[in-house]
């Protein structure tokens, strides 16, 4: 190990990045340290998801007399509290709550942020000890600063964002964020509690050989998606392949390994649900963004993921996310 490398945390990092924009205000900085401290809260109670029987179910009393949350409950409560008391973001939306929280208190009416997030995706998995995630994004807002925000400043296409990012609570937690000038992911270093750059630039290999999907909604996906699934599982030596299938059920880890390693993940639509599962503002926009910061791509199958102009904070859509080149023969399928 070379221990004259500099480690860098994620404050100094963002303040660094600070220095070329001698107008910035640190706001960003401010807003992303704010998710970094809510992240690693949630994390040390993700880390004691497993003593659930030992330290009471959700919705009981513990044994220290302590009202226990459903973890995600939690994490929604965590990452909304630090935004509200930062000073960085005017408002909130959250898979957690039906609608937007706008921040109405003097100092929150006067920043220029909203930001909406997923607080714990993949919570099917928490019981079984598999790799969960937070997945954020932020807008600037689109009212004036100083009035309380509305639903416009949510209702933005996804090319609006000014910042995107994912925790993923695995076998180490890591944060990972992007803005229009790169991604770059950060380790949580457990014996001094700091986000530590880890991973600089993620580019996302353009080719890859994994491939992401539920293989048991396959008869529910339309004829060119199935084709693209046989070219996948059909690919030989010679043509880029074979292919490994690789299906955690946490969009997180799913992308994540994607990202880093190549590949390509989808939740198509089914014939039950034609507009998939996955939510469009604070699943698939903020993955589609980072994707492409990364040097892939995004789509819902018929246009880019990022042009979607939503209509509703909850809309659900179609994703295929992942390496450049494996998106690009997708998209030959998926014209027909
Ligand atoms: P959630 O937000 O309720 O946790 O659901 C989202 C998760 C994603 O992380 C994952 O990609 C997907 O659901 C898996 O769904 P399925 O089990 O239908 O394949
Ligand atoms: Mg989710």
């Amino acid at each position: 190990m070379n221990v004259n490398r500099k480690v860098q945390t994620l404050d100094e990092f963002t303040i660094q990045q600070l220095r070329d924009f001698p107008n910035a205000t640190g706001e960003l900085s401010h807003l992303l340290r704010n998710i970094g401290l809510a992240a690693k809260r949630v994390n040390v109670e993700v880390l004691k998801a497993g003593l659930v029987d030992i330290l009471g179910d959700a919705g009981t009393i513990n044994v220290q007399g302590e009202e226990v949350k459903k973890l995600d409950v939690y994490a929604n409560d965590q990452f909304t509290g630090v935004l509200r008391h930062g000073i960085a973001c005017a408002g909130i939306a959250s898979e957690e709550l039906d609608d937007f929280v706008a921040f109405d208190d003097a100092k929150s009416v006067k920043s220029k942020y909203v930001c909406m997030f997923d607080p714990l995706d993949g919570s099917s998995n928490i019981d079984v000890n598999v790799s969960i995630g937070t997945i954020f994004s932020v807008y600037r807002r689109v009212t004036e600063i100083g009035t309380v925000v509305t639903k416009e400043d949510f209702l933005q296409p996804g090319n609006q964002q000014v910042a995107a990012g994912y925790v993923v609570y695995g076998s180490s937690t890591m944060l990972v964020y992007a803005t229009r000038r790169g991604v770059n992911g950060f380790t949580l270093d457990p014996s001094i509690g700091e986000w530590t750059l880890s991973h600089p630039e993620i580019k996302c290999p353009e080719k890859g050989k994994i491939y992401s999907v539920n293989h048991g909604n396959f008869f529910q996906y339309n004829e060119n998606v199935r084709k693209y699934i046989n070219i996948c599982q059909n690919k030989t030596k010679g043509d880029g392949g074979p292919y490994t299938q690789r299906y955690i059920g946490s969009m997180v880890s799913d992308v994540h390994r994607n990202l880093i390693k190549g590949g390509i993940f989808m939740y198509p639509g089914t014939t039950d649900k034609p507009k998939g599962k996955l939510r469009l503002l604070y699943e698939c926009n903020p993955f589609a963004f980072i994707m492409e910061v990364a040097g892939g791509k995004a789509t819902n199958g018929r246009e880019r993921i990022l042009d979607v102009q939503p209509t509703e904070l909850h809309q659900r859509t179609p994703l295929f996310i992942g390496s450049k080149l494996m998106m690009e023969e997708l998209e030959t399928y998926l014209a027909g």
